[in-house]
């Protein structure tokens, strides 16, 4: 399946400027129409540009990226050293408060299996956060295979997000930029991921996982059927969004909801400039939904960029989110192994 590069360079940079741009209002609980849009027409402004910094969310996908352009496969003990190398020379990119002892537990050297670390947070429950999804993206755009996909976003999120609901949110996200890259038509890239996450669940950790959280069997399953019940009603508020889908740090409080705005967004959005094409709105409409901003943007953003590609990436809103050179560079040359696979 030959994938044009424009897609790369969309997902990379959809995913950075979710970041760069959602860090501005991350955390914000009711966040204005106006207030957002202000802060967005200003980036537009031109000028000298501030240089918007990137969070954990892309010093994760950073180092994904750079693991599999390296060693051309996937190599966990590798990802785990790259994860705790960059923690521990750039502390402050706003990491989730409990992920920190996962790396320090790895840079002890006391562990010899690499996944302990993650099964020991939250007293032996694991992580349910969207740390391991907020990364997944680079995975797809590494590996072809969606059996690859699926063992490696499973695997990767592992390493820091033991609970199921945190490694099914990177397996379901992984996903979802896969069939974007193929360009699949908005219906059936629905159906896909619900098909996909009907078997990814059944096993009997995602069931228990669900269950004691009380969140009954198939939580991710359950919340795609949200998604398509939303998009088959004219008119869906964000406070139902956020209500039903979430808009938290919890994986399954955000990646549904990234799923969401991206497909929402294929149609045009109230309180956003009208002038903005597809990507600008989807990320708009993440930073209009407020709580995570920066980490739902940042997935649905590699989502809609890879479906749409780089000719919807605003020139002032790329020049603001730092490093967006290695993004460039990293989507020729992931671009490149993809294709040679
Ligand atoms: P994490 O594994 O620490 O999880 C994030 C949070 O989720 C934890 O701190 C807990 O509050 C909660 N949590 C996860 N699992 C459980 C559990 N089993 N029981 C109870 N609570 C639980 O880190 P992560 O890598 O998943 O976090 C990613 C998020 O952190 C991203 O949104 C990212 O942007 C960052 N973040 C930063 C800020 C900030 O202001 N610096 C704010 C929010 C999020
Ligand atoms: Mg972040
Ligand atoms: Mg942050
Ligand atoms: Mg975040």
């Amino acid at each position: 399946m030959s994938v044009p590069l424009n897609r790369f360079r969309g997902a990379l940079l959809g995913a950075l400027m979710g970041d760069c741009i959602g860090a501005l209002f991350e955390g914000e609980s009711s966040l204005s129409s106006t207030s957002v849009r202000a802060v967005l027409e200003n980036l537009d402004k031109g000028g000298k540009p501030k240089v918007l910094t990137y969070t954990d969310d892309t010093a994760m996908t950073r180092s994904m990226v750079q693991s599999f352009l390296e060693n051309k496969e996937f190599d966990a003990k590798d990802l785990a050293d790259r994860f705790t190398k960059e923690y521990f020379s750039d502390p402050g990119r706003g990491y989730g408060a409990g992920v920190t002892q996962v790396f320090e537990k790895l840079y002890s050297g006391e562990y010899s299996d690499i996944f302990t670390p993650a099964k020991e947070q939250f007293n032996g429950k694991g992580s349910y956060g969207n740390g391991a999804a907020m990364r997944a993206m680079a995975i797809p755009l590494a590996f072809p295979n969606i059996a690859d996909v699926i063992e490696y976003a499973k695997t990767s999120g592992k390493l820091t997000h033991a609970s199921s609901l945190g490694y099914n949110g990177a397996v379901l996200q992984a996903l979802a930029v896969h069939y974007a890259l193929q360009g699949e038509s908005r219906d059936s890239f629905l159906s896909k991921l619900l098909d996909h996450m009907d078997e990814i669940e059944a096993d009997e950790k995602s069931k228990s996982d669900a269950v004691e959280l009380e969140l009954g069997e198939f939580p991710y399953r359950k919340r795609l059927e949200k998604i398509k019940e939303f998009l088959d009603k004219r008119c869906v508020s964000r406070e139902d969004v956020v209500d039903q889908l979430g808009n938290g740090v919890a994986a399954l409080e955000s990646v549904p909801t990234a799923i969401y705005s991206f497909l929402r967004c294929m149609d045009p959005v109230e309180d956003l400039p009208k002038e903005f094409n597809i990507l600008q709105r989807t990320l708009g409409y993440c930073f209009l939904l407020g709580g995570d901003t920066d980490t739902i943007a940042t997935m649905a953003g590699a989502i809609a960029g890879a479906y749409h590609g780089d000719v919807q990436v605003p020139n002032e809103w790329k020049l603001r989110s730092e490093s967006y050179e290695d993004a460039e560079k990293w989507a020729e040359e992931l671009h490149q192994m993809y294709t040679s696979r």
